[in-house]
């Protein structure tokens, strides 16, 4: 692999992006490796969870701007590009963007497109595509917007401003912050935990709350109510009330 570096400890898989000469920029050849790495790896039951991060200077500093720069719109439009990164949007293993330094542009919406967005106290979030004269490609007017309300969308969509780690845990973007050298630990840590939980009821947790942001509260409901119905299909669902009434921790085993 060139563009991206991967460990995986017990049940968690970390991915590294690492294009440093340009800031991690993400390119179809980036976007294909991820992809083409993560996708066996999300029907694995012994993988509970993926933590995507990236350099202490840029998470990623958007899509990369040489490759985009001289295409067309037919070129844009037949090869549907970006279209590629819809397939990390829908891996249904969890995952946690652990952003340090610059998520702009693509990188916030990379960010976005996981569970959870945890910052270093370093992190600079925005979608400056207005200054290259277009505007985000992959969710960011849709994502950002349903998950940090209009007024603030709009103050970065239209100045392309940076919003720090700070504002951003405000705004409710960014779910913890943390010093940055603490960053990776506890962003493992959390990781840790939520892939010790049986992985199908960690998957109905994440769709359901995905679906509060797309569907009118009914369905939501519904959806969640089935949900949780379906779950009791599972043996974690019988290990883990056994294990509360015997009052000990319970063993998810992911089925
Ligand atoms: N694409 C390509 N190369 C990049 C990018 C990028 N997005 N960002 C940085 N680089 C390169 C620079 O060209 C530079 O290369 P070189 O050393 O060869 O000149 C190297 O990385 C280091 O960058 P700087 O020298 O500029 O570093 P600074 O610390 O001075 O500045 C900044 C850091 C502020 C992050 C600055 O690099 C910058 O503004 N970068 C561009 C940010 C941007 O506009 N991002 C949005 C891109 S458009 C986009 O993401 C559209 C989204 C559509 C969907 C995306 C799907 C993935």
């Amino acid at each position: 692999m060139n563009h991206i570096k991967i460990e995986q400890r017990d049940r968690v898989v970390t991915v590294q992006l690492h294009r440093p000469e340009v800031l991690n920029a993400l390119n179809t050849d980036l976007m294909t490796e991820l992809v083409d790495t993560l996708r066996p790896l999300d029907r694995d039951p012994d993988v509970g969870c993926f933590v995507i991060t990236g350099s202490d200077r840029a998470f990623a500093a958007g899509a990369d701007i040489r490759e985009m720069a001289s295409k067309t719109a037919l070129e844009m439009f037949t090869e549907d590009f970006f279209a590629g990164w819809d397939a990390f949007a829908a891996l249904r293993t969890p995952k946690i963007a652990a952003v340090a330094g610059y998520a702009l542009g693509g990188g916030c919406e990379l960010a976005m497109m996981c569970d959870l967005i945890f910052a270093a106290d370093s992190a600079r979030f925005g979608q400056p595509e207005i200054t290259l004269g277009v505007i985000p490609g992959i969710g960011g007017t849709q994502r950002l917007t349903k998950l940090i309300g209009k007024a603030k969308a709009m103050d970065m969509i239209l100045t392309g401003r940076l919003m720090d780690a700070e504002e951003a845990e405000r705004a409710g973007l960014v779910a913890r912050v943390f010093p940055a050298d603490r960053l990776l630990p506890e962003t493992t840590a959390v990781a840790e935990t939520i892939a010790a939980y049986g992985k199908p009821a960690a998957m109905a947790a994440r769709e359901a709350v995905d679906r509060a942001l797309e569907v009118g509260l009914r369905e939501g409901l519904l959806f969640e109510r089935r949900a949780f119905h379906a779950l009791f299909a599972t043996e974690d669902q019988a290990e883990g009330m056994r294990a509360f009434l015997e009052k000990r921790p319970a063993r998810f085993r992911g089925r």
